[in-house]
């Protein structure tokens, strides 16, 4: 049976409610209702969640292997527990953080988003998951840091990928300092209220929702405040197809297919393509580029 939204939050990641209720008015005002699922302009067409078994059974997670089926197949070997983050780098309190220490005292928020992958199929996800922002602050930015650098775990002997070398491993990734900071990012620790999956990159992984899949790197054991524009691992790959912005962008084509529509998963065999929106349809973002030629920064 499709599994909807049950929300399981334990009372330890329940926020006061005038808090909460007070941050979601912050994004539905100055940020976007598309930020909250709500029908905004860009975010009206659409915005049934995908079902828990449409996310954890269509996947990317070349670790465990390239194809679509194989991480929920083999994401099982991950180990998730006990889980550290290495914070460096630029950073006023830099430290191997145990995740709950890294995360205490941090508001857990539902984010209705769109996601969508540089192949042209999308979702809508209910995570659940702390602004980046937030756990910035708790590291304490240092003044010269102009970017963020992620790494995802490896472990050869639970991943098939890994052994393959399908990739160059670790998975890197990386974010301007500014788009780190947006209220939009967040640290996804949930899916409907459950546990992230492992397909989905257990226990912790970042969702940049305007920009494409590759960017929302999973299973994140470092994070890095750096001054260098970090390198990421799909353009280490092919750096004529994958850039370091990677917005969505409807004007800018792949160089071996349209990005211009895209495929909802679980739409079925039938359903019409949908028309890709700029910045996935936040456009409170579009500020982060101005002055920016997005078909050379791409
Ligand atoms: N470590 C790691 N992170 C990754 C990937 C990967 O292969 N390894 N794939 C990326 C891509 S291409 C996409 S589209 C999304 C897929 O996320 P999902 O499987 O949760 O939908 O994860 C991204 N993060
Ligand atoms: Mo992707």
């Amino acid at each position: 049976m499709a599994h909807r939204w049950k929300n399981t939050l334990t009372a330890a990641d329940v926020t006061p409610k005038a808090a909460y209720l007070n941050r979601r008015q912050i994004l539905a005002g100055t940020v976007g209702l598309g930020a909250i699922g709500l029908a905004g302009p860009a975010a009206a067409a659409n915005m049934e969640p995908n079902t828990l078994e449409e996310i954890t059974s269509y996947n990317n997670y070349y670790e465990f292997g390239t194809g679509k089926e194989d991480p929920a197949r083999n994401a099982g070997a991950l180990v998730t527990s006990p889980w550290s983050i290495k914070v460096d780098g630029m950073v006023d309190n830099p430290g191997d953080y145990a995740l709950a220490d890294l995360l205490g005292g941090l508001t857990v928020e539902d984010r209705i988003y769109r996601f969508r992958c540089v192949e042209a199929w999308s979702m809508v996800i209910p995570w659940n998951g702390i602004e980046l922002a937030d756990i910035l602050a708790k590291v304490g930015v240092q003044s010269g840091a102009r970017y963020v650098a992620f790494e995802t775990v490896v472990q050869p002997e639970n991943m098939v990928g890994v052994r393959r070398r399908v990739l160059d491993f670790p998975y890197v990734e990386g974010l301007r300092l500014d788009e780190a900071m947006h209220p939009l990012t967040i640290m996804a620790t949930g899916i409907y209220g459950q546990p992230i999956a492992n397909q989905n990159g257990a226990p912790i992984r970042l969702v940049v929702p305007w920009k494409y899949g590759f960017k929302s790197i999973k299973s994140i054991v470092r994070i890095t405040l750096t001054d260098k524009q970090p390198p990421t691992s799909w353009n280490k790959a092919n750096a004529r197809e994958y850039g370091f912005y990677s917005n969505v962008n409807p004007q800018v084509d792949h160089p071996r297919w349209s990005q211009a529509t895209e495929r909802r998963i679980g739409g079925g065999l039938f359903a019409a393509r949908q028309d890709t929106a700029m910045f996935n349809g936040y456009p409170e973002v579009a500020s982060l580029y101005a002055g920016m030629d997005l078909r050379e920064n791409y």
